[in-house]
């Protein structure tokens, strides 16, 4: 069971319930955080809860592909694991040498040690949802999506939910001076996440979602890659647990996990081009780019 919102007739946005065969059931709640507090409050389960409403009614006529599809939850901040895929660690330290193949960096001490890399990505500001334009730093030749494993967490760290996450990178930035990092990450409309969350107690193994990333541009497909969870250094509480630590987590709260997809390493995104984020059970993140700065007619 998914959880999205999208805009209905009136322009305002709807919390709907998304089943495993693609039926919208729109939900009484404003959001996410309000039908999880509904759930404790009647000491059912958020699915229970769902399950039993959408029991009682019917799904809408229109289908997925045909709703104005909004960020599934306002984050108010989202934090990022970095260096937790093989993948990661070793382009980190492509970027961090120049371009040295096999190189060895400060990158493969974050990646042994036993603190993970957290970072913080992006405030509800700044996070945009499906289909919206990702943009691009014009201080920057060097850019890529970074497709993540999402956890959506509430203010105790508990994982309510599971969606889908773009770690807009610039990763000339991040290899010039690791001290860049917030600059090589943080910008308007640098991280997506969407289009649904799927709810925790339906996820029967988080280590087993498989991640798709395709690019295209002016039509033609000009990169696609797969990896899975099960590739993961880490254990996703281990993550949580040092992003909780002595510290203040906001009730939805989304935590990325890292990438392990990373284009070749000539590939950087250009304006017009339009990425797919997939992981089969969640759904396909959809976001076009665009440049910040005029494009020369
Ligand atoms: O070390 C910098 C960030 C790495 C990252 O974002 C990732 O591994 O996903
Ligand atoms: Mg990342």
């Amino acid at each position: 069971m998914r959880i999205i919102r999208f805009l209905n007739g009136n322009g305002t946005p709807q919390l709907a319930a998304l089943t495993d065969e693609n039926q919208v059931f729109e939900l009484p709640y404003k959001d996410l955080l309000t039908m999880v507090e509904k759930a404790k409050q009647k000491n059912v389960t958020a699915l229970a809860l769902v399950q039993e409403f959408i029991q009682l009614s019917l799904p809408l006529e229109a289908e997925l592909k045909d709703l104005t599809l909004l960020v599934p939850i306002e984050a108010p901040e989202v934090w990022a694991a970095g260096v937790t895929y093989e993948k990661s660690r070793d382009e980190r330290n492509y970027e961090a040498t120049g371009g040295k193949l096999n190189a060895s960096t400060f990158y493969d001490k974050v990646y042994d040690a036993e603190r993970p890399e957290l970072f913080f990505k992006s405030s509800a500001a700044r996070t945009i949802g499906p289909d919206k334009e990702v943009y691009l730093r014009s201080d920057s030749n060097w850019q890529i999506p970074e497709p993540e494993l999402g956890m959506v967490l509430n203010r105790e760290g508990e994982v309510i939910g599971y969606t889908i996450g773009n770690d807009m990178s610039c990763r000339d930035i991040e290899g010039e001076n690791p001290l860049y990092l917030p600059q090589a990450k943080i910008w308007k409309n640098s991280c997506s996440i969407g289009p649904a969350i799927r709810l925790a107690e339906t996820v029967d193994d988080p280590y087993q979602f498989q991640i798709i990333c395709r690019i295209y541009r002016g039509g033609s497909k000009v990169f696609e890659d797969s990896a899975s969870t099960s590739q993961l250094k880490r254990e996703l509480g281990e993550l949580v647990s040092y992003l909780v630590r002595e510290n203040t987590v906001f009730d939805g709260t989304v935590l990325l996990t890292g990438t392990c997809i990373v284009p070749p390493h000539d590939f950087t995104l250009l304006d017009g081009d339009r990425i797919e984020i997939e992981i089969p059970g969640i759904g396909i993140l959809n976001n076009p780019v665009k440049s910040q700065v005029q494009q020369p007619s």
